[in-house]
């Protein structure tokens, strides 16, 4: 079965594809050379390698000097000075964070150089190469063969340059400077209650293509009518427009052909008959394979509705409740950052084996392997962007900066059916600058992606009067679809008992989800019910305030606060914190704690 339809279909919804961007977007459904392994490393926290004496960048020279650290130079003669050495440096693996691997880094913060050498045979002379990084913490500079290829600010995001022109068959070097200094201006900003990670943390590839390519596609039901599959996929590279496009989906019988337009787009309405929808109880995923001229990508999708309706959320149009439990991208399975398939296996698998259909992944973008296990799993996902506590509202940069972050995210997962939540920010102080700022993300969000709900971790506050009475007075509320807020009374605020003194006053007509809540407990540790950091106080703060938020009318769902012990430097306690935040519900080596029978139960009954 053969279509065409006119591009005029484009203009008829609101752009999803952005024309502007240049970027190769859809990289892990494509056959890819790994550069993933070991880079020798430089540990530079001066700079020396990057700033003169005088503290020019070497970079901005017309030719910069070979103690360069991109210009990779060896002493040419005996004689010869050059005073650091790429090839007798040390090691550290790639994904990873220098964290976790070397004892010496554990606190470091500050500029690492990473290098590695590598061949490469083109498939074709005409086909273009991409150096494509999963994220990289916090900024990194780019070189390839001495010649800078670009900055990529932002560490939780991906990003690629094409680098046909430099590339070489023989002896590429392939150097990064990555500096994971905390800034002010930063997303995230100085202060955050996680591990600065820092390094290549996830997978690098070269990855080539035609020279018209497939950039990016977004397929789902059509939000206009649900019983059709809306396909959109934007071509890169010269010459796009007039390229034929097809759509397969075996699974569906579905493949059609029309003609990309003159912005280099193709957009399509499919038939959507005999679909089965993604759920959670049967997370069913379609092969789609998408063909231009001579690329070909293959990925799985699944197909499913979000949707909000008074105080309901409904999935595939049924009222569904939110079993959730928030996730830190670390792994169980070798410390640090988590970085691979089985990391977010493992994860995911204890998410589902304390009841959950929902995580949230706080409080930053996660790897890929994670929202694809999601979406194989049959797990929904809240997604966010570490704009966390007190970020720098006023200053335009930052905005840009939390932007492109919300943009790069939405941008790699709204494939993926298991995301149902685009979260904006975590517990953030109420301005009328960072209202403005909200309120810029949450359009953007809109326009990248209207098929999903919007929120934002809020806090809550307490109405002037008698009694002890809680409320949502954020203006921010009202942009939301979704009406999510922390709250730790019976940890931060009094014991758990005063669960039983609140009472909720929710005025907005929406669902409500507690994206946290938690008490710190190490494992092993037991005492009576009043005892900080014992077992039994954490179980007792889950029962106590399990029964509290029930009392909501709205609620909708829960996500309590964590499913694991995390790495966090404000935790310094010892014996019990020891540099980590204890309020998992699991230790760091994956032994259950009292708690995490309390939600189980709950979630049984949910
Ligand atoms: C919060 C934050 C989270 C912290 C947590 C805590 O409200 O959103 O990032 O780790 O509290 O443990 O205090």
């Amino acid at each position: 079965m053969t279509r065409c339809y006119t591009m005029l279909l484009l203009f008829m919804i609101p752009g999803i594809l952005l024309p502007q961007d240049q970027d190769l977007l859809a990289v892990y459904p494509r056959p890819s050379q790994s550069l993933n392994g070991e880079w020798r490393v430089i540990v530079d926290p001066y700079e020396n390698g990057f700033y003169s004496y005088r503290y020019e960048p070497f970079e901005n020279a017309e030719n910069p000097p070979r103690g360069a650290y991109f210009t990779n130079s060896k002493p040419r003669n005996k004689s010869d000075l050059i005073e650091y050495d790429f090839d007798s440096s040390e090691i550290l693996n790639v994904p990873g964070d220098w964290n976790s691997q070397d004892e010496k880094l554990f606190y470091y913060e500050g500029t690492v150089w990473y290098k590695k050498s590598f061949d490469y045979q083109k498939k074709g002379p005409q086909n273009r190469v991409f150096v494509y990084f999963g994220a990289v913490n916090y900024q990194a500079d780019v070189y390839l063969n001495g010649q800078k290829v670009g900055r990529h600010t932002g560490g939780f995001t991906p990003f690629n340059f094409e680098i046909t022109d430099l590339l070489r068959e023989k002896d590429n070097f392939l150097i990064l400077k990555v500096d994971n200094k905390r800034l002010r201006e930063g997303v995230p900003t100085l202060n955050t209650d996680w591990w600065n990670y820092g390094g290549i943390t996830r997978d690098v590839k070269l990855v080539e293509t035609p020279p018209v390519f497939i950039r990016n596609y977004f397929v789902r039901l059509a939000p206009e009518s649900r019983n059709k599959i809306r396909a959109e996929v934007a071509l890169g590279g010269e010459g796009g427009a007039g390229e034929a496009v097809t759509v397969k989906i075996p699974g569906l019988k579905i493949e059609e052909t029309m003609t990309a337009g003159e912005n280099g787009m193709a957009a399509f309405y499919l038939p959507a008959k005999d679909l089965k929808k993604w759920t959670p109880e049967s997370p069913r995923l379609y092969d789609i394979t998408l063909i231009a001229g001579q690329d070909t990508v293959r990925d799985r999708v699944g197909f499913r509705t979000i949707a909000t309706r008074g105080q309901d959320i409904l999935l595939n149009g049924k009222p569904v409740f939110l079993r959730g439990i928030c996730i830190h991208e670390e792994s169980p399975l070798h410390g640090g950052r988590a970085t691979n398939e089985a990391d977010a296996r493992k994860l995911l698998g204890w998410a589902k084996d304390l009841g959950c259909n929902y995580v949230r992944l706080a409080h930053y973008p996660h790897n890929e392997y994670m929202l694809r296990m999601a979406d194989e799993m049959g797990v929904m996902v809240w997604g966010e962007i570490p704009v966390y506590w007190t970020i720098d509202w006023e200053n335009e940069k930052t905005y840009q900066n939390a932007e492109s972050q919300l943009t790069a995210m939405i941008e790699r997962d709204r494939n993926r059916a298991a995301v149902v939540i685009w979260s904006m920010a975590n517990e953030t102080p109420n301005s009328d600058a960072r209202l403005r700022f909200m309120r810029r993300l949450a359009q953007r969000a809109r326009t990248l992606d209207g098929t999903r709900l919007i929120s934002a971790a809020l806090e809550q506050s307490r109405v002037a009067g008698p009694g002890d009475v809680r409320t949502i007075s954020d203006p921010f509320a009202e942009d939301v679809d979704v009406l999510s807020f922390n709250q730790y009374i019976g940890w931060y605020e009094g014991l758990p008992e005063k669960c039983r003194q609140v009472t909720w006053q929710i005025s907005q007509d929406k669902p409500v989800l507690i994206s946290e809540f938690g008490a710190g407990a190490k494992q092993g540790f037991h005492g009576d019910a009043l005892t900080r950091w014992s077992e039994e106080y954490q179980a007792d703060l889950y029962r106590q305030t399990l029964e509290m938020l029930s009392q909501i009318p709205q609620l909708r769902g829960l996500s309590p606060w964590i499913l694991v012990d995390f790495r966090s430097p404000r935790r310094s306690l010892p014996g019990i914190q020891d540099g980590w935040n204890r309020k998992g519900l699991i230790s760091e080596d994956g032994q259950r704690k009292q708690a995490f029978g309390v939600l189980q139960a709950f979630y049984q009954k949910k």
